[in-house]
């Protein structure tokens, strides 16, 4: 099979076709408009982005590349990735070479480990993350092509050199972090040989004589790898790329937004919220407790984390797989039947107390339902990696595969600067009160 640089060489021309042809013939006609609310309001909604990795239904979930995410849920996470960027599944030859490009390009420079090592020991590790994302920027092919007068065409190409790079050392720093930051020794080595799940399991050190924190892992990354384009972390790297910023200015701060609770650190702050729980009530708490503790949140102005999304309504097709996961794995761990007990009644908390934010004249709380983060840290926590707060590299981790597909794909259709208009809130008024 070709290798999925000569895969994306073979399918770039007709993809870039396809799209000046579709501007071309159809520029002039309306995909979504844009309300006062919608203005206000996060852009929610607002179609205005393209994303050919994946999309995001809301009454489905995520579907890569034509497939519902649970049907993927056996891929390994660089196969994930192939299918991203191509829309095919890589044979297992073609697996095996992206591998061993993979391992080829796993080493970290000594001047990384250096930074992180004086970094003051109080450091989030997400902090950690994204400035060991930045001093890698040091051998950028893109920068380097560039400041060379590449042409556009090569664009991608380009990308597609650094982002393999980034594919590769992003377990190694990641690993190296946990165990820099919470005193477990020395960065550890990625296994040549080795697929990147299974190496990331290992180098975070811990012991897995059964294989089972790999087989966690290698599902973790593959069911966080890519949410379209609109949620804060690609939106911002598509921004940011869109100014030819390379690869690891541009997912730096993408991982930057997914830093934040309302987006990827919800993970983590759900487990606090669940170790919290079973504190106050010694253990696995009724469900008269929870709905209480659940309330209590709520009415002091918190959101439950793990709970909601911007786009779906069903529960999270990602906290389905990674549930079946626990059941067979950790069926008995209190986290876990917590975790369980949280989804039996916190949906209809979340109901009524939507209801009570209705009558007192607020927006609703448009999903009840459970996202990813509501679930993939207790999966986490039971086999020894209790340090929560770390939580949000995981997600990091794998959503880079997924940040990096859309960037190489952007710039082999040759997206724009993204420079959208605003409007002040004068001019708003002005424009609707005359309409
Ligand atoms: N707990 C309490 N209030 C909530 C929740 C929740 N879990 N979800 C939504 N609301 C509130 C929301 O804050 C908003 O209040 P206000 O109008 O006063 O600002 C109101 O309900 C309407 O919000 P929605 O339209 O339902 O949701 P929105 O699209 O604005 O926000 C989230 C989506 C995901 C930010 C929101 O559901 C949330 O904060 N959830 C908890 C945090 C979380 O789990 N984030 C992870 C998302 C997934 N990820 O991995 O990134
Ligand atoms: C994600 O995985 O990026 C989150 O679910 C947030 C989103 O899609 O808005």
């Amino acid at each position: 099979m070709p290798t999925l640089q000569e895969v994306l060489q073979a399918k770039i021309p007709a993809y870039r076709e396809e799209v000046r042809s579709l501007v071309q013939e159809h520029g002039d006609k309306v995909l979504s408009q844009v309300t006062v609310q919608q203005a206000y309001g996060g852009m929610r909604g607002v179609r205005c982005l393209v994303c050919d990795t994946s999309v995001v239904e809301p009454d489905k979930g995520l579907i890569v590349r034509g497939y519902p995410l649970l049907e993927l849920k056996h891929l390994w996470p660089e196969e994930m990735f192939f299918l991203l960027l191509t829309g095919e599944l890589p044979d297992e030859e073609g697996k095996v070479a992206l591998q061993r490009e993979l391992d080829r390009r796993s080493q970290v420079p000594p001047y990384v480990w250096d930074v992180m090592e004086k970094l003051p020991k109080d450091t989030c590790p997400m902090a950690m993350l994204t400035t060991a994302i930045m001093l890698l920027d040091r051998d950028s092919v893109f920068r380097k092509w560039y400041d060379k007068g590449m042409k556009r065409d090569d664009y991608w190409l380009a990308m597609l050199g650094d982002a393999l790079t980034l594919v590769a050392k992003i377990p190694v720093l990641a690993a190296g972090i946990y165990r820099i930051r919470y005193n477990h020794g020395n960065p550890m080595h990625w296994t040549h040989g080795l697929d990147l799940g299974a190496n990331f399991a290992n180098m975070l050190g811990v012991a897995d004589p059964a294989g089972n924190f790999a087989k966690l892992m290698r599902l973790y990354l593959t069911l966080h790898v890519d949410h379209e384009g609109g949620n804060v972390s690609a939106n911002t790297t598509g921004v940011v790329g869109s100014a030819l910023s390379d690869a690891y200015y541009a997912v730096s701060a993408g991982l930057n937004g997914l830093a934040g609770p309302l987006h990827g650190l919800a993970n983590q702050e759900c487990v606090r919220w669940i170790l919290d729980l079973m504190e106050k009530f010694g253990g696995v708490p009724t469900e008269e407790h929870l709905r209480e503790f659940a309330f209590d949140t709520l009415r002091s102005g918190r959101v439950i984390p793990g709970y909601g999304h911007a786009v779906l309504r069903v529960v999270d097709p990602r906290y389905t797989g990674l549930h079946e996961f626990g059941e067979k794995h950790q069926p008995d761990d209190p986290i876990f039947q917590t975790v369980d007990r949280v989804f039996k009644v916190v949906p209809k908390v979340l109901s009524d107390f939507s209801d009570e934010r209705v009558k007192a004249g607020k927006n609703p709380i448009a999903n009840h339902w459970p996202n990813v983060d509501a679930i993939s840290g207790s999966l986490v926590y039971h086999f020894g990696i209790t340090e929560y707060e770390y939580y949000t590299v995981l997600f990091a981790v794998s959503r880079v595969l997924g940040l990096l597909s859309q960037l190489i794909l952007s710039r082999a259709i040759s997206l724009p600067i993204t420079r959208p208009k605003s409007m002040s809130t004068a001019h708003i008024r002005k424009t609707v009160e005359k309409m």
